[in-house]
């Protein structure tokens, strides 16, 4: 039906039909992005048969659709072909290491690589007649380990090294290095990368160098440190299996000692930041040489029930892809951004700014359409308001509030997008995406920044939360947000990308032409300016006849 026809997205990446879950071996060859997934051929929900689909891309946007690159069909992955990660050898060709769930659903390591390498597309692969290239060790249970790493270079002993994800007896999440020659035999870095007590298995994980405002491949980033002593910092990023939520933190690796050391402990991965506070999973990075960034991926999965995805025939999103860099300013947080080709979907652009929002009140904003948007908005409080609000609200937080329609001093106030145009009401469909200025009992202001999904859907069938946390704001900064509104996903990247929110929404009423967006001051001490409001109608990345001409 047309509610749920609505619901795909126009610029989000999702295949044809049937079930989606984690993003697989991104990688650039011969001037094509390859995005690979975990892919049900069978259905819309997970299942024991899960492959690697396919597609390729010019600009990481308009995709164009390929075979299923691998089947589970061997003993050693006749239970599922699992995540794994593309490795770039210097003479330029792609080895792909994956899990593979054995016919005893043992988790095994397996090889594969494209069978024709002149083909820019990598249509057909071929697994190592050889495989799996490993066991588990003895030490670590035969479910619990599981998605190799994208593999770099040490020059000290001349061997490429990779991390796979496990847990060990006592529930403590860890990271197992293993180093190799040629990529078929491969042997145990002696010692544990990093361990954090009480996270579980860590799933998908993710280990990259960050530095300057360019991406850096970790390969280079361990050459340079060998050399000079180069200062860059290394992300490690676990997916919690235990809360389904990616984890990352800031350290420093050092491959002579194999460890990973947190800039904070107290931050530790698993325990501190998050590269998203909603919906976002199993994500993994890849460096782009054509634009020497490096890209994230995360699988945005449904909220809805299993039903309404049999019903619609597809589930799960991947989040638009995201260049990360060093937040330099703050020294202690990632900076994700949407990956600059976004902004070439952009057409019919509208400022709104110099809006002044009084307490209580909603501004409806203008618009043709609202179901497809990239919206940028900057906040001003008045200093006069900000000073009188004394009382401390030190104890906010997003997930147990009352969201939007709670009542503090200096927040909530934000948008309102994928809102009844009809009616604004308490009970009409809306998700808010908002900001939350609270006092700590210091004095000083903590900024939080949430999304409210309470509201967003009259359908009961349906996870629905306040989602967020406290976001850095420096001194003079505006509060600002970018947020992507595309059918039912909402993927918000506050104060510049510092911290980022992703809800997926299932609007019944507010579709169409009926959604648009308000801005809303719920703030009882403040009057609150929109000191700009920039909203772009967003084309669809879907274009036939420019896909077919890829
Ligand atoms: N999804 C894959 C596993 C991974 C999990 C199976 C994370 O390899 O651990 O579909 O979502």
């Amino acid at each position: 039906n047309a509610m749920l026809q609505w619901q795909r997205t126009g610029f989000h990446f999702q295949p044809e039909k049937n079930w989606m879950n984690d993003p697989n071996g991104p990688v650039y060859y011969k001037g094509w992005y390859h995005l690979f997934y975990q892919y049900n051929p069978d259905g819309a929900i997970w299942g024991n048969k899960i492959a690697w689909g396919h597609a390729v891309s010019r600009d990481l946007l308009r995709w164009r659709h390929l075979p299923i690159a691998m089947f589970p069909d061997q003993w050693y992955d006749i239970n599922g072909a699992w995540s794994g990660s593309a490795t770039v050898l210097p003479d330029g060709s792609i080895v792909m290491l994956y899990t593979g769930s054995t016919n005893a659903s043992v988790q095994v390591q397996c090889l594969a690589i494209p069978s024709d390498p002149s083909d820019p597309l990598l249509t057909n692969w071929t697994k190592y007649e050889g495989n799996p290239v490993l066991y588990p060790p003895s030490h670590v249970g035969e479910k619990d380990f599981r998605d190799p790493t994208t593999a770099w270079f040490d020059g000290s002993d001349g061997m490429w090294r990779i991390v796979i994800g496990s847990k060990d007896d006592n529930h403590a999440g860890m990271a197992l290095t293993y180093k190799t020659s040629n990529f078929i035999d491969f042997e145990l870095v002696p010692g544990v990368l990093h361990r954090v007590p009480a996270t579980g298995m860590w799933e998908c994980i993710d280990l990259y160098p960050v530095g300057g405002a360019r991406g850096i491949d970790m390969t280079d980033a361990v050459a340079a440190a060998s050399n000079s002593g180069g200062e860059v910092l290394h992300v490690m990023k676990e997916s919690s299996d235990d809360d389904r939520h990616d984890y990352y933190a800031l350290g420093r690796y050092d491959s002579a000692t194999n460890k990973w050391t947190p800039l904070d402990a107290e931050a530790d991965v698993g325990i501190g930041l998050r590269y998203d506070w909603g919906k976002f999973y199993a994500s993994k990075t890849f460096y782009d040489p054509a634009k020497k960034r490096r890209v994230l991926w995360g699988w945005v999965g449904e909220t809805d029930s299993e039903r309404a995805d049999v019903a619609k025939g597809w589930a799960s999103l991947q989040s638009i892809p995201r260049t990360v860099v060093l937040d330099t300013k703050t020294g202690n947080n990632l900076i994700q951004w949407p990956v600059v080709e976004v902004e070439t979907l952009r057409t019919n652009s509208t400022n709104l700014g110099g809006v002044t929002i009084d307490q209580g009140s909603i501004f409806p904003l203008s618009l043709r359409r609202a179901t497809q948007l990239d919206i940028e908005a900057s906040f001003h409080l008045d200093p006069l308001d900000v000073a009188a609000a004394k009382e401390a609200d030190v104890g906010y937080n997003c997930s147990t509030s009352s969201g939007a329609a709670g009542h503090g001093a200096l927040g909530p106030f934000g948008l309102l997008v994928l809102a009844d145009v009809r009616h604004h009401g308490g009970d009409t469909e809306q998700t808010a995406v908002y900001f939350y200025v609270a006092r700590g009992l210091d004095g000083g202001l903590r900024t939080h920044f949430c999304h409210d999904e309470s509201r967003s859907s009259r359908a009961n069938d349906i996870v629905k939360r306040v989602v967020g946390n406290v976001v850095p704001v420096l001194d003079g900064e505006a509060l600002s947000v970018r947020v992507l509104v595309d059918h039912s996903i909402v993927e918000s990247f506050a104060q510049g990308g510092r911290s980022t929110v992703t809800s997926r929404v299932y609007p019944t009423e507010a579709i169409y032409a009926n959604t648009g967006v308000y801005l809303f001051n719920n703030a009882t001490g403040a009057r609150v300016t929109a000191t700009s409001i920039i909203v772009h109608e967003m084309d669809s990345s879907y274009n036939q006849a420019y896909i077919a001409s890829l």
